[in-house]
Formats: C-alpha cells, sequence, structure tokens
C-alpha cells in the first residue's frame, strides 16, 4: 500500500491561481506597467509554471525589446518579490481556502497513517502561507517534506520537485501517490515514477490527463486501496 501522499499545491490544495492573477497584475497596476492578465489570458499564461518564467513568457509575445535590457533579470526579480509580497497578505488575508473536500482527505490520511509531503512550483513563502491561514501556525508539521519553487532548476513539468520529496521521504516512488490539478502536474509526478491522482481546477479543466491513474472532482470519493492496485498493475509508461 503508499506510504505518502505528495500534494501539489495551487489548484489542488486550493483555487489560488486567482489570487496569484490579483498580486500579478496590482503588482504591474503599481509599476505602472500596461499589462492586465484576464482570465482567458492568464489560463494561457498557466501553461508556463512558475511566476518569473510566466512573466518571460508574457514578455516574449508582448514586450521583446524589454527582454533585451541588461537589467531584465533583475527587473523580473523584483516584480516577482511585489507579488509575492502582495500574494502572501492576500493569503494572509483569508482570499485562499481549501477546495472542498481537502480538508476531510488530509485528516483521513493523516487518520490513517500516511505520511504527507508538498511538491509545487510555487515559492516557498506562498506555501507557508496557504498552509498557516488554512491549519495554523503548525500547520506545515503535519507534511515530512515540503518541497517548492526555486529549490529545483528546472520546475514542473520536470520531475525535480517530486524527485526532491521522495529523496527527502525516502520513498520510491511507487510507494507514493501524487495529488495533482494540471498537466505540468501530473507530467513532473509520472517522470518521478509516482502514480497520480488528478482533480482538474477552474484553470486546468480543460487540459489532458491520460497519465492519471485516476481522474475525480471529488478526492472524498478515492479507494486508495483500489488506485494503489491499479498503480501496481498499470505499466506507468513515463511520457
Ligand atoms: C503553480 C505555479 C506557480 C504559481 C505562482 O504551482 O505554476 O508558478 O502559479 O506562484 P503548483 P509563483 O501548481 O505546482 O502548486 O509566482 O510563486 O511561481
Ligand atoms: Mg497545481
Amino acid at each position: 500500500m503508499f506510504k505518502a501522499v505528495i500534494f501539489d499545491v495551487d489548484g489542488t490544495l486550493s483555487e489560488t491561481e486567482e489570487v496569484h492573477r490579483k498580486a500579478f497584475n496590482q503588482t504591474f497596476a503599481e509599476q505602472k506597467l500596461d499589462w492586465n492578465w484576464d482570465k482567458a489570458l492568464y489560463r494561457k499564461l498557466l501553461r508556463v509554471t512558475g511566476g518569473k518564467e510566466r512573466m518571460r513568457f508574457y514578455m516574449e509575445e508582448h514586450e521583446p525589446e524589454r527582454l533585451k535590457r541588461d537589467d531584465v533579470q533583475d527587473f523580473i526579480r523584483a516584480l516577482h518579490q511585489r507579488k509575492t509580497a502582495l500574494y502572501t497578505e492576500m493569503v494572509a488575508a483569508g482570499q485562499a481556502v481549501l477546495r472542498p473536500g481537502v480538508r476531510e482527505f488530509i485528516a483521513r490520511l493523516v487518520e490513517q497513517g500516511f505520511r504527507l509531503a508538498i511538491s509545487t512550483t510555487t515559492s516557498v513563502p506562498n506555501i507557508e502561507a496557504l498552509i498557516a491561514s488554512t491549519y495554523g501556525a503548525d500547520g506545515l508539521a503535519m507534511f515530512d517534506a515540503v518541497c517548492g519553487g526555486d529549490t529545483v532548476a528546472h520546475k514542473k513539468p520536470a520531475p525535480d520537485i517530486y524527485l526532491q520529496a521522495l529523496e527527502k521521504l525516502g520513498l520510491a516512488g511507487g510507494e507514493c501517490l501524487a495529488i495533482e490539478d494540471s498537466r505540468n502536474g501530473l507530467l513532473s509526478a509520472v517522470r518521478a515514477g509516482i502514480p497520480t491522482v488528478v482533480s482538474p481546477c477552474f484553470y486546468t479543466d480543460d487540459q489532458e490527463f491520460d497519465e492519471a491513474v485516476l481522474l475525480t472532482d471529488d478526492l472524498l470519493s478515492v479507494d486508495l486501496a483500489a488506485v494503489f492496485a491499479a498503480s501496481q498493475s498499470e505499466n506507468c509508461s513515463t511520457p
């Protein structure tokens, strides 16, 4: 049976991307940039994981000249620092809540003795803010491994952030189950050899999830024994 469940954060634990989008847009407005990421554009930009990488992707199409400046790296880093400050303030103010069923699902896992971990692209302060606002100051203690943001060179869909979690847990991929919302996250986990349940969110409901061991919109309905059996029998082809 699985020994640990590894959770993605944005879109999985909480529908946080609307708060990220708001923090990005407020940062751009403060800096007098006429960049306004509406929902339709943000859905497209979410194909790129990582806020700094996402802004660079946006500039490639909308402000290629600015990318040629010597200070572009510092420019992006400064924007991202301000965005993260705004995002964590918004989360601390209660603007991000757990998705339906997540709290009960995690409580059930803890009760049944599963170890828990986090593997996310989002910045570590964002993880801390979300867990503190939804579980209190000691919330992170539930997780044996918390892996996020720039601690890896290659973000999702590369496997790095999930491989980091496996190393910290001291477990093999097949001993764990990943819970994701997006194709980038699914590919990252499967490439790390981890069977993955996908629960799509608002921004990922149009994506493909063929490599998932199970697709669901209700984590509480997941039969872990059946998922484990399916994961053992499937030849998890690494895409
Ligand atoms: C989602 C991401 C992150 C967030 C923004 O991460 O791709 O980039 O959109 O957070 P995941 P940052 O689904 O893996 O939790 O601006 O801190 O990157
Ligand atoms: Mg996600």
